[in-house]
């Protein structure tokens, strides 16, 4: 297997992180995507949408979209449960992370280290209020259960992990929320559990 991807990527690391965690040998591509490298002819026609992460199977298939390839990496393994409902909860959450969650937590956290914190300024108050406001339904969640779904370590964790372990690079105070923090320590003692800076 393949796996394009860009170092700084929290999407990029939810995939990186399993693959390590179930053990999957694989090569990793870097396309810096500061330098457009995801947007060039042969990327595009690897993937239209122009994005990493993007995994590449022996076969030449390719499947992008990071929750997509969570998914599909983990059936059949213990990061996703097999019933019915708490795999359409892992669902809920990685729907969650993609809709109120990264588009506010992941890109702020962007613009400061594209060095585009004082273009995008007047955005930034809003795109913070919005992330604080997907926090907030997280620590809420987290009252009196240790993972996002049936108590157990799944690629809804993973998913959410991504982006909320680097939000305070977004300059997001992760002290308000203490429920957070102890899970973030949670996930970073799962076994295999390997940081964003390992390539
Ligand atoms: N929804 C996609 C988002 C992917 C995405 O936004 N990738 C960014 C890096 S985190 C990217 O490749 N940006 C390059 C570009 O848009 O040119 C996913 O979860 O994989």
């Amino acid at each position: 297997m393949r796996l394009y991807d860009f170092h700084e990527s929290g999407n990029g690391y939810k995939v990186r992180l399993l693959l390590s965690q179930l053990g999957i040998p694989h090569e990793r591509v870097e396309r810096d995507i500061l330098k457009g490298e995801t947007r060039t002819p042969t990327f595009l026609a690897k993937n239209p949408n122009g994005r990493i992460p993007l995994l590449e199977l022996d076969d030449g298939t390719r499947l992008a979209e990071s929750n997509a390839i969570l998914f599909f990496l983990a059936r059949g393994t213990d990061v996703l449960p097999e019933d019915r409902l708490a795999q359409a909860q892992v669902l809920q959450w990685m729907f969650f992370e993609q809709y109120s969650h990264e588009p506010y937590v992941a890109v702020v956290r962007f613009w400061h280290f594209a060095g585009l914190a004082e273009e995008k300024q007047d955005e930034i108050p809003a795109r913070m209020e919005r992330g604080y406001q997907a926090l907030g339904v997280m620590e809420r969640h987290l009252a009196g259960q240790d993972f996002f779904v049936g108590g157990r370590y799944s690629i809804a964790d993973i998913a959410l992990y991504a982006y909320t372990h680097v939000a305070e690079e977004g300059r997001f105070e992760l002290a308000r929320f203490p429920r957070i923090q102890a899970w973030l320590a949670r996930v970073a003692a799962q076994p295999g559990h390997v940081p964003i800076t390992e390539l």
